[in-house]
């Protein structure tokens, strides 16, 4: 096997694999794009013109030749009668070259693009045309995907006409790493950035990170994990901002602007302060005073992303001040710069106590937030996670979202698979984040979605977008899990367009991915998209999450957090189970949605059966809308779900002749785990529902 193909098999190269193409394809492609003209050099220019040449190179087998001196394009007559070429270009510089209109050029999103076929004076050429460098470099990566997924044949190329922009300003990844190497919720290896304390010395890794991240059009990053320990709070000082500079630099190249975590009460840690009050004058001063040094040496900084008050973090409450005064304390530092700050709304009592039946945790963001709508400066987004508690496999969407209307806003989703199998269970996520972006908040009445809220654009609000917690490490494959990468691709492409259907995004991966073969896209597509809910099956019921061993929260346990001080409880007894969230007998969470959910969500017959168990403490007995009793619910679920999960095992092997062993062996291995691990969860809680309940399964199956 050749050293290329023991690459590919590991899937290291993930969707950027660029295999070479049927020959006709390739010939064709060769065609138009024997001669790339690029006129504008700099950082990013540089960027398009490696991949383009390297991916054309891979996908045809010929090199293509760069015509890059000014004068060889001077104007488009240049290349008349040399037949085709690719042309990459800002919009502005093919405007002047006459092969984009002036108005249209000029209303290109500064990260948009067009691809077009043009033909001036007797030629004909590509034009990949960004609004600027950036706008450029996601357009050549849309052209790529084109080629690599096959579809440029010649009638494709002749007729391309294709404009494009982001619907998110913002489109960030969060990384959880420690400087120790550790990654928090990480299920695939070793941090990228950092072992032993220091930043590792050999980057390339990290450069092919910034690569794929680019090419699913992410453009901000924060590199330290939330929960800023000891070491990492010292990454805003001068004992490691070379290093953050570095980094930031590789990340530049590819059109990502690098932001960090910081730790509220850095002043005190780190400034040698007595206090971290944002109030203090001299707490202000010393946070602009970083921020001054930060910006010396990282010209493009993009900001920071704060946890605060949250799981023993420090915050403003420590001073008696609000989560608006701690936040605007930091804008303030930054906004000379133009930097941001990313608030986290992950705020909550841990330390509740589970006898007390009036504390919700789900109701505490919107309680402490929506107050201070309106507080916070222009540079200050709201990051909220998609649901009120946390990432669980089935959650409503946070009320928070609809609940403010003067403040900027992010979505964060959790790409690392904390409770949704850890990247040893198959659990394609981007059904579910599809369900959150196009729910409908009615905060403006109807069509006020997630995705419009997060955007800006259903409040006129200046910034807005989306964050994913990575699920990336140093295993060969980047994600454990393999299929996997699809969550981050998936991520990417929604954060990008959220009204691409999960069924187009899950088309080009695995195409991308695997190939074209019909029968593996059709075979890997369908486990994809089915795998949510196989994990649904057979996990925690009817939305009522967690039942996770504590602290890793891997495996079932049912009653592992029923007890504790986390806010996340069952409620299970012999009669029934669920949490009452009712505002007439439960804890009136409900009341925090706009009208219709409001009511839907209160009411025992309207509430979907997805989310009853989140909503209302029901008895076993209780019929859903599917006919069928609780009780009898969470037998059929898990009884089906560990069969569905043994039939993703099956339906994997009927690919073994397709794939390369390496990248089947891979998968085959997890998908096995996670059949056993499946009838784990099964016969754990099948047993203690059973146990409860005393209510026998109506098809006497085996419950131990
Ligand atoms: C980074 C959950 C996770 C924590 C995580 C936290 C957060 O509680 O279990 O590991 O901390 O969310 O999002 O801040």
């Amino acid at each position: 096997m050749s050293v290329a193909n023991a690459i590919s098999d590991t899937g290291y190269e993930a969707w950027l694999r660029y295999d070479r193409l049927p020959e006709q394809l390739a010939a064709v492609l060769t065609g138009w794009c024997r001669r790339i003209v690029m006129p504008d050099r700099d950082v990013l220019f540089g960027t398009v013109r490696r991949e383009l040449t390297s991916a054309l190179a891979s996908l045809t087998g010929a090199e293509p030749e760069i015509l890059d001196a000014p004068g060889a394009v001077a104007d488009a007559a240049d290349i008349s009668g040399e037949g085709r070429a690719l042309i990459a270009a800002t919009a502005e510089r093919a405007a002047a070259l006459g092969l984009l209109e002036a108005a249209e050029a000029g209303a290109l999103h500064a990260e948009g693009y067009v691809i077009r076929t043009v033909r001036r004076n007797g030629f004909e050429a590509v034009l990949i045309a960004g609004g600027t460098a950036r706008g450029l470099l996601y357009g050549a990566f849309h052209f790529l995907r084109l080629a690599a997924i096959g579809s440029l044949d010649e009638r494709a190329l002749a007729s391309l006409d294709i404009t494009e922009r982001p619907r998110n300003p913002l489109r960030m990844i969060n990384h959880w790493d420690n400087m120790d190497g550790s990654i928090e919720r990480g299920y695939a290896g070793k941090s990228i950035f950092y072992r032993n304390g220091r930043f590792i010395a050999d980057k390339t890794r990290i450069r092919d990170y910034a690569r794929m991240l680019a090419s699913i059009g992410i453009n901000a990053l924060t590199i330290n994990n939330v929960n800023v320990h000891e070491t990492e709070t010292k990454l805003i000082t001068d004992e490691w901002l070379p290093d953050v500079a570095e980094v930031a630099g590789i990340f530049r190249e590819y059109g990502i602007r690098l932001m960090l975590s910081i730790n509220f009460a850095a002043p005190i840690q780190v400034g040698g302060l007595d206090t971290a009050d944002p109030l203090d004058p001299g707490v202000r001063a010393w946070w602009r005073e970083r921020a001054a040094d930060i910006y010396r040496r990282i010209p493009d900084f993009g900001g920071f992303l704060v946890k605060a008050d949250s799981e023993f973090r420090p915050g403003p409450f420590n001073y008696g001040r609000d989560h608006a005064d701690g936040a605007n304390m930091l804008a303030e530092a930054l906004e000379p710069f133009g930097g941001i700050v990313i608030w986290r709304c992950f705020v909550y009592n841990c330390q509740q106590d589970w006898r007390d039946r009036k504390t919700d945790r789900a109701k505490a963001a919107y309680d402490i937030f929506v107050p201070l709508d309106g507080r916070f400066r222009d540079n200050v987004l709201l990051q909220i996670k998609n649901g009120p508690m946390d990432f669980q496999v089935r959650e409503p969407v946070s009320p928070l979202f609809g609940g403010m209307s003067k403040t900027n806003q992010m979505l964060e989703l959790q790409i690392t698979q904390e409770y949704t199998g850890q990247q040893r269970h198959l659990c394609y996520l981007v059904p579910q984040w599809k369900e959150v972006l196009d729910f409908d908040t009615y905060a403006c009445g109807e069509g006020t979605t997630v995705a419009r809220i997060v955007n800006g654009s259903a409040f006129g609000r200046p910034i807005g977008g989306i964050a994913g917690v990575s699920n990336i490490g140093d295993d060969p494959n980047w994600t454990g899990h393999l299929l996997a990468q699809a969550n981050l691709y998936g991520f990417g492409r929604l954060a990008w367009n959220p009204e691409l259907t999960a069924e187009a995004i899950t088309d080009e991966w695995v195409r991308l991915t695997f190939g074209g073969d019909p029968v593996t896209v059709d075979t890997i597509s369908g486990m994809l998209l089915e795998s949510w809910r196989i994990y649904e099956n057979y996990t925690a019921p009817l939305g009522v999450g967690w039942m996770v061993n504590p602290g890793s929260h891997y495996g079932p346990n049912v009653d592992g957090y029923e007890y504790s001080k986390w806010g996340t409880y069952h409620f299970a007894d012999f009669r029934g189970v669920g949490v009452d969230r009712t505002v007439k007998t439960g804890t009136g969470f409900t009341a925090q949605y706009h009208k219709p959910h409001c009511d839907i969500y209160e009411s025992l017959e309207l509430c979907p059966d997805e989310l009853l168990l989140f909503f209302h403490h029901v008895p076993y007995t209780h019929r859903l809308h599917s006919g069928k009793t609780v009780i009898q619910h969470i037998y059929d679920t898990h009884f089906e779900g560990a069969e569905q999960a043994r039939g993703l095992v099956e339906r994997w092997k009927s690919l073994q002749d397709r794939i390369d062993p390496g990248r089947y062996r891979q998968v085959l291995e997890r998908l096995e785990e996670q059949a056993a691990h499946a009838e784990e969860w099964r016969d754990v809680i099948n047993a203690y529902f059973w146990r409860k309940s005393g209510i026998p399964d109506e098809h006497g199956r085996k419950i131990y």
